[in-house]
C-alpha cells in the first residue's frame, strides 16, 4: 500500500510538472515543458542527446529511472569539469523576457558561468527571449580564451529543441556555421555540436533559435566552448 501511494504521488507530481509546461511565465521563477527530433547538417558536425542506459532484464521501473538519473548526473558532472571547456563570460541577445538588462532574471547574462538551472522548466537563471513563439531569436556568447574549437555544448533548460544554428565567430569577425539542423534536445540537457578542430581560433559562439518550433518558452541556461589553444 505504501509503495502504491509513493507511485501514485510520483505520478501526480510528474503529471503536474508536465502539464504546467514552459508556458506560464508570469514573472516568477520555476516551472516545466516539452520538445522535438533530428535532421540535416551544414558542416561535419553531429548532435546528441543522452540516451537512457539499458535496463537489466527484470529491473523495476524504479531501478531503471535511478540508473538513468545517475547516468545524467555523471554526464552533467563530466561536462561541468571538462578541463578543455570554458563557460561564457558575457552575452547579448536579440531580445530578453521583460527586456531584462544586466544580470536580471532571464537576461542574456544568465547564460554566463556554470550551469545553474537545476530543473527543467521556466527559470530566471536562464536566458529567455521576449516572446515564447515569435520565431527567430539569437544569443551571442563570449568566452575568456580564444581556442581551436572541437565542441560546443548548449544547455537547454526550458522548451528544449528550438535551436536551428550554431556559429563560431573567428578572430577576424567571420562567422563559420558549426551546425545547422533540427535540434534533438529534450528535457534539461545539452545540445552537443562536435566538429573537426577548427583551423581558426574563436572565443565567440552565436546560437540561433526558431522559437515557434517548440511551443512555449525556450530558455538556455549556459553555453560551453570546448577546444585547445594549439
Ligand atoms: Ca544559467
Amino acid at each position: 500500500m505504501k509503495q502504491f501511494l509513493q507511485v501514485f504521488l510520483c505520478t501526480l507530481i510528474l503529471g503536474g510538472m508536465v502539464s504546467l509546461g514552459c508556458k506560464n511565465k508570469e514573472g516568477t521563477v520555476g516551472t516545466t515543458a516539452q520538445n522535438a527530433a533530428p535532421a540535416p547538417v551544414a558542416v561535419p558536425a553531429t548532435t546528441s542527446a543522452s540516451p537512457a542506459p539499458p535496463a537489466p532484464a527484470g529491473a523495476s521501473i524504479d531501478t531503471t529511472s535511478k540508473l538513468a538519473a545517475a547516468e545524467w548526473a555523471i554526464k552533467q558532472d563530466a561536462i561541468k569539469n571538462d578541463p578543455d571547456g570554458q563557460w561564457a563570460i558575457s552575452a547579448t541577445a536579440s531580445s530578453t523576457y521583460g527586456d531584462a538588462q544586466g544580470n536580471a532574471s532571464w537576461s542574456a547574462n544568465q547564460v554566463t558561468g556554470f550551469p545553474n538551472v537545476e530543473k527543467f522548466g521556466d527559470d530566471g537563471r536562464a536566458w529567455a527571449p521576449k516572446t515564447p513563439d515569435t520565431g527567430i531569436e539569437w544569443l551571442d556568447v563570449k568566452f575568456p580564451k580564444p581556442v581551436h574549437a572541437t565542441e560546443i555544448r548548449i544547455r537547454e533548460s526550458c522548451g528544449s529543441g528550438a535551436v536551428i544554428k550554431v556559429e563560431l565567430i573567428d578572430e577576424q569577425g567571420a562567422a563559420h556555421t558549426a551546425w545547422a539542423g533540427n535540434d534533438p534536445t529534450t528535457g534539461l540537457n545539452y545540445l552537443i555540436v562536435k566538429l573537426p578542430k577548427t583551423e581558426y581560433k574563436t572565443s565567440n559562439v552565436k546560437v540561433t533559435l526558431a522559437t515557434n518550433v517548440i511551443p512555449g518558452w525556450n530558455e538556455i541556461d549556459a553555453v560551453q566552448l570546448v577546444g585547445k589553444d594549439q
